[in-house]
């Protein structure tokens, strides 16, 4: 989780005894907490298995509990909606449970997502405007929002839900649509490639910096109650808008490169989303501090600093 490593650093820069859980795979990529590696610990663990969840709590007894983790990628949602759910949804009980049998003084963080807006029924979205999810993700995340509010409200667990609008960074995955797009404007400009193939242009979303949504979630666990906060920046733009930056920061028209492709649509598109801020202004004193044009002009330099070694296609 990209972000995750943004919450590391903050965390340990607070003075915090950091744990991260990892699961198993045959391929370890760690790439993004590397420079950290040596001050934070590794637990194994898996949030479709209750007993290691348990354990991770057990053996590093924390006060506060981040959940970031989940099948976060939109489309594969609809490939594996039934892994998605175990994951995005089963996961958050399952994680409160292990709360809940450890140590019900923890506080727990949960992952809520914008994707709960789905098909908006109001413009901006604030903490009560109605969930319309559109994607087994979206579903998913719903559940694990509401079984959040519910351990709230059963146990007086400390658990709070922060809904995040998207949060970007250079360590975002290479299919999210900030990132690809960062991506295929270095390798263009470098002659790694010659086009590059978007899906909905149209498409708005509210996109802000994930190392400034991280200190949102940690003033959420440091209040006298638990709640649930919107965190995005307060501004939307188009597919096409974030294109148009980051081919003419590196001096390009996108129009000439970019392409639309039908293996990119959805099956059922959020059309737009934008927060509203203001509670999370007014109660937890935060505001985002990285604009959209300087969050993508910043993405578009590390992806040409990190190309610019390949050879160029013939
Ligand atoms: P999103 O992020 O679904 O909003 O969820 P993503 O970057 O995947 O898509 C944003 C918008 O861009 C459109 N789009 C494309 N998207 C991708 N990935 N690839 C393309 O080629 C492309 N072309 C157009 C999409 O249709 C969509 O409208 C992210 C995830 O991080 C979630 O886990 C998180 O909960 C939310 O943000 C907040």
């Amino acid at each position: 989780m990209a972000y995750g490593s943004y919450l590391a650093e903050f965390l340990l820069g607070k003075g915090y005894q950091v744990f991260g859980m990892v699961r198993r795979s045959s391929t370890e990529k760690s790439d993004r907490i590397e420079h950290i590696r040596s001050r934070i610990t590794l637990l194994q663990g898996d949030l479709l298995d209750q007993t290691s969840l348990i354990e991770a709590l057990r053996e590093s007894h924390p006060d506060e509990v981040y959940n970031l983790a989940a099948q976060s990628f939109v489309p594969t949602s609809w490939n594996q909606p039934v892994l998605t759910g175990e994951f995005t949804a089963l996961g958050v009980t399952r994680l409160l449970e292990a709360v809940r049998k450890v140590n019900p003084k923890i506080k727990f963080y949960q992952a809520s997502s914008s994707e709960m807006f789905g098909k908006v029924r109001e413009t901006p979205q604030n903490e009560k405007t109605p969930f319309y999810p559109r994607s087994p993700y979206g579903v998913a995340k719903v559940y694990g929002h509401f079984i959040t509010v519910n351990y709230r409200e059963s146990y007086s667990i400390f658990a709070c839900s922060g809904i995040l609008f998207n949060h970007e960074s250079s360590r975002r995955g290479l299919e999210f649509v900030t990132r690809k797009v960062t991506d295929g404007a270095a390798r263009i400009k470098l002659g790694l490639a010659r086009e590059l193939r978007l899906g909905n242009l149209d498409s708005k979303r509210d996109w802000g910096f994930a190392g400034d949504y991280v200190e949102a979630m940690w003033l959420m666990l440091q209040q006298d109650n638990p709640d649930d906060y919107v965190v995005g920046t307060g501004k939307t733009h188009s597919v096409k808008e974030l294109c148009k930056i980051a081919f003419s920061h590196v001096g390009l028209d996108y129009e000439d490169y970019v392409k639309v492709d039908k293996a990119f649509m959805r099956p059922a598109e959020v059309d737009l989303l934008v927060a509203d801020p203001s509670k999370a202004g007014k109660v937890l004193g935060w505001k985002p501090k990285v604009g959209f044009e300087q969050l993508i002009a910043m993405m578009v330099d590390h992806d040409l600093e990190r190309l610019k070694t390949q050879k160029p296609q013939k």
